[in-house]
């Protein structure tokens, strides 16, 4: 039983396990936890069971986002916020997300145990939607919480045409999660590397150095539908042909740059969807990524253009909206710094990497200096059920984040002469 496991980085990885099947998953046979899902609401309730036990006040915002809240001696100090994303993908990983909410609950247990009271408070945020694997826009829940989303932004539905409003959240309050950076003395989120860096230096844990630009976009393609049999090949206007030959030119424009940036289709609905109709409307999204703003804007360019180019050739129409673009998002050097004096606190040697995956952290950097954690998974296997993470990483990664609690307490003490 998870509860019988000593704290550590072994029971965060446990509970995560416990959060992979029903009734926290949406789907049968493997992991899917939409936002404001059926799941969603049992991991809720269960997270916080644990943020309780160790300790904390919890409370919901009006975004939805579970938040548990470990004073400090000074109760108008800026709070250490430590966080990730309860959410998760389609068929996806059990560590991406709740390990970073975890390892904060495993910090405030930690403190708690030991009887300590640090000057400020900790807040201990599960983010509600980062993946946008439920409605068509990711991060909705940590742009509300750091300011920057528009009213509009929430006029969506998911792909059963829920609306967001109709989904278990009050729009017109939800950007009351909304924080003052008055609130924030710094945002710090642990979260498995997803990639192999870390595997590939026999590292456990490496500080974050920043987060990629992200650009993304829905692009509707509409032919004419139409009998697969009785039309020929010379009067079609098949929207699904068009969109395969721009899925091919998104893949050879990123791949022809032969830089840092990545272009991805990960998602194509083709209607009527019946074997013996020609597609008439083709939906799917683009994802663009840097490390720099520019270069990623110069392939998104060039893959517009060659999008509009084979509509035009192919006779089909095409309308292109974007749907997010993130900045690329740099962490604190002050705070990599401590993250690497951290580290060596902890027994590993320091290393930084990117991220070329986005995070909440991008947006919680509107309200503060951001600090991010990697640790090491099995392959760098990712949104994938296959993802793994050892219990003795996620301890490592445990004894640095309570090392960095620990100098960020001493600094503040210090620059605070309290
Ligand atoms: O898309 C991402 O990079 C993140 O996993 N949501
Ligand atoms: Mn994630
Ligand atoms: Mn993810």
């Amino acid at each position: 039983m998870v509860n019988a496991l000593p704290p550590g980085g072994a029971r965060a990885v446990a509970r995560c396990d416990e959060l992979g099947v029903a009734p926290y998953s949406d789907m049968s046979g493997g992991l899917y936890r939409g936002y404001l899902s059926p799941a969603y609401a049992a991991t809720l309730d269960r997270l916080g069971e644990w943020m309780a036990q160790a300790g904390m006040t919890v409370r919901r915002d009006a975004a939805a986002n579970l938040i548990g809240r470990f004073e400090g001696a000074k109760p108008d100090a800026p709070a250490l916020m430590i966080g990730s994303h309860i959410d998760s993908v389609r068929d996806g990983g059990r560590y991406d997300g709740p390990l970073g909410i975890m390892l904060g609950i495993e910090c405030v247990d930690a403190l708690r145990r030991e009887g300590k009271t640090l000057p400020f408070a900790i807040e201990v945020y599960g983010f509600g939607d980062e993946e946008g694997s439920r409605f068509p826009a990711a991060m909705l829940t940590s742009r509300a919480v750091a300011g920057l989303l528009e009213p509009e932004a929430l006029d969506i539905a998911d792909s059963a045409d829920t609306a967001l409003a109709d989904a278990g959240v009050d729009v017109a309050r939800y950007l009351e999660a909304g924080r003052g950076k008055a609130e924030m003395l710094a945002y710090l989120e642990a979260h498995i590397e997803q990639g192999p860096v870390l595997e590939d230096e026999g590292l456990a844990v490496g500080t974050v150095t920043g987060i990629a630009a992200q650009l993304r976009y829905a692009v509707t393609v509409k032919g004419t539908a139409g009998h697969a049999g009785t039309t020929a090949m010379r009067l079609r206007s098949d929207a699904l042909a068009g969109a395969a030959a721009m899925i091919l030119a998104v893949e050879q424009e990123a791949r022809e740059d032969k830089s840092d940036v990545v272009a991805t289709v990960g998602s194509i609905e083709a209607r009527p969807g019946a074997a013996n109709v020609i597609p008439g409307d083709v939906r799917f999204t683009i994802d663009v990524r840097s490390g720099d703003a520019a270069r990623r804007d110069r392939v998104a360019e060039q893959i517009l253009q060659r999008i509009a180019e084979i509509a035009k050739a192919r006779d089909v129409e095409c309308a292109v909206d974007r749907i997010h673009d993130l900045p690329p998002s740099p962490c604190d050097p002050k705070l990599m710094e401590l993250m690497d004096a951290a580290t060596e606190d902890a027994g590993h040697p320091p290393f930084r990497l990117v991220s070329g995956a986005g995070h909440d952290a991008m947006n919680m950097a509107a309200l503060g200096p951001t600090a991010m954690l990697f640790i090491r998974c099995k392959g760098g296997v990712s949104h994938n059920p296959a993802e793994h993470v050892e219990p003795a990483d996620a301890d490592a990664a445990l004894r640095v984040m309570l090392a960095f609690i620990d100098r960020l307490a001493k600094d503040w003490k210090s620059s605070n002469a309290c």
